[in-house]
């Protein structure tokens, strides 16, 4: 893992999606220089034989990080997340416990709240024949996982550590639920929910964040007949 003094080059193979917004925010949360890469994933640049050679999952977000003697790179957000908090030794606890608790909640992250949506996503507005057994189905399990969410932060009012001191857990869900309204939820029936996002999105590296790269969404959303061939 380098140190914080060695060569910053870094730069992100990104393009403006729920994923993608999270290691764009954390590395303005740190404050770091950053060359950014579009990957137009509508346009299948995620299939390339250059790209796949360093990212295998053919998805965005990935991470490249010349260090002097290294080049690093890092694919899946949250092991994004990960990486950087670690390198920088900032935004995951040290304590133990705290670790932990942040850890459970970036990996249910990871594998609940983001492929749930995102298949609510896809079944609400992309598919082209509505299903309704699917769009049901994935609406109920975004409402049960915000409800998971609801109880959380109502006990807490924050998901690992308290929200001043944001950690990447809170980092790995925001973007998720900026696009709350895409996968049918209401938040004023996550009051606790509503909180920390009205917190985490009134910080000025957060909407640095969702604002970098935005006009790359322009070159295409995932609505057309070449998009969806693309990714679908
Ligand atoms: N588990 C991955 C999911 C990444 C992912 O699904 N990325 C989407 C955009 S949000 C993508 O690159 N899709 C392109 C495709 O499926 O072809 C992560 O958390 O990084």
């Amino acid at each position: 893992m380098p140190t914080s003094d060695e060569a910053q080059d870094l730069a992100r193979y990104y393009w403006p999606t729920p994923n993608g917004y999270k290691a764009t925010i954390l590395l303005e949360e740190l404050g770091l220089t950053y060359q950014l890469l579009p990957i137009n994933i509508t346009q299948g640049d995620q299939h390339t034989a250059a790209y796949v050679r360093q990212v295998p999952t053919r998805k965005i977000p990935a991470l490249r990080h010349q260090n002097t003697e290294v080049e690093q790179v890092v694919f899946e957000s949250g092991a994004i997340l990960l990486y950087l908090a670690e390198w920088q030794g900032r935004f995951l606890p040290q304590d133990a416990d705290l670790r932990w608790q942040c850890l459970q909640w970036l990996f249910w992250q990871v594998g609940g709240l983001g492929p749930m949506a995102g298949q609510a996503h896809h079944f609400r507005v992309y598919a082209d024949v509505k299903d309704d057994y699917a769009i049901e189905r994935y609406e109920r399990e975004c409402q049960k996982l915000y409800a998971v969410l609801e109880g959380q932060l109502q006990a807490k009012s924050f998901l690992a550590v308290p929200y001043s001191i944001a950690d990447i857990a809170d980092i790995a869900v925001l973007p998720w639920v900026y696009r709350h309204v895409r996968h049918g939820i209401d938040l004023a029936d996550y009051p606790s929910v509503l909180n920390l996002y009205t917190e985490l999105m009134a910080r000025p590296a957060v909407a640095t964040g969702f604002s970098v790269g935005e006009d790359l969404m322009l070159e295409g959303g995932f609505n057309s007949a070449a998009a969806k061939k693309s990714l679908f």
